[in-house]
């Protein structure tokens, strides 16, 4: 493997003319930043969609035998190299689709990661809530979720996007913000105001617009 230096490591990765698979649930969350990704560039993948009614089709078969080093959703299998932990697999694509601007300049490369890791944390977090009953379920959306909600809030104010251009704290905080506001309608309501025009400036990028209207996306 070219790991010597970032040029070696380049190649290694445009070499590759094998098929890119996906491999997540067949719902947005966690896998959803990585398809955004991949849109963007509109570079070809295909995807292997996992239902929670046939679950054993990963746990009781594919975990064990594709041989992954870290066996876990999303995976990425691209030719014989293979790996999981979502925020890698999203590294590894932007170099594979040569969308470095994603991660933003200069010092605010950091923040953009700050706004990426706080969105997928609560992206986990609200999915988490939904399988508790109506009392905790309460609990962890008024001291879980709404806090970091809120947080958001004041950091997007009234822009847009995050930043000037697009990065990845965008294509997070879309995923996070759009499932949030389909789980907890009500509760969005209030966020609606400074929200839903940073949804609507994302889902109308052109690749998003025809993403979405595909068959390749899973509505929520
Ligand atoms: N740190 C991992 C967490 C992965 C994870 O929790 N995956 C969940 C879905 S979001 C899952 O169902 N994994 C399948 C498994 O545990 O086998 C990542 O970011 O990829």
């Amino acid at each position: 493997m070219g790991c010597q230096n970032s040029t070696g490591l380049i190649n290694d990765i445009e070499a590759k003319n094998s098929n890119l698979i996906l491999g997540y649930w067949g719902f947005p969350l966690r896998g959803q930043p990585l398809r955004y990704i991949l849109e963007l560039a509109n570079y070809p993948y295909t995807e292997t969609k996992y239902t929670l009614s046939q679950a054993n089709e990963w746990f009781g078969k594919d975990k064990q035998e594709l041989q992954l080093d870290f066996p876990n959703l999303p995976y990425l299998i691209h030719g014989d190299f293979t790996i999981t932990e979502s925020s890698n697999i999203a590294n590894y694509l932007i170099q594979l689709t040569n969308q470095q601007y994603l991660y933003g300049e200069g010092q605010d490369k950091y923040r953009v990661d700050n706004i990426r890791f706080v969105c997928d944390e609560l992206t986990s977090k609200i999915f988490s809530s939904t399988l508790q009953k109506d009392e905790e379920k309460k609990n962890q959306l008024n001291t879980q979720i709404l806090p970091k909600i809120k947080q958001l809030q004041k950091v997007l104010g009234s822009q847009t996007q995050f930043f000037k251009k697009l990065t990845l704290a965008d294509i997070y905080a879309y995923t996070t913000l759009n499932y949030f506001k389909k789980t907890y309608p009500q509760e969005y309501k209030q966020f609606a105001f400074g929200f839903d025009p940073f949804l609507k400036r994302f889902e109308e990028i052109p690749r998003i617009q025809t993403y979405h209207q595909s068959q390749r996306y899973d509505k929520l």
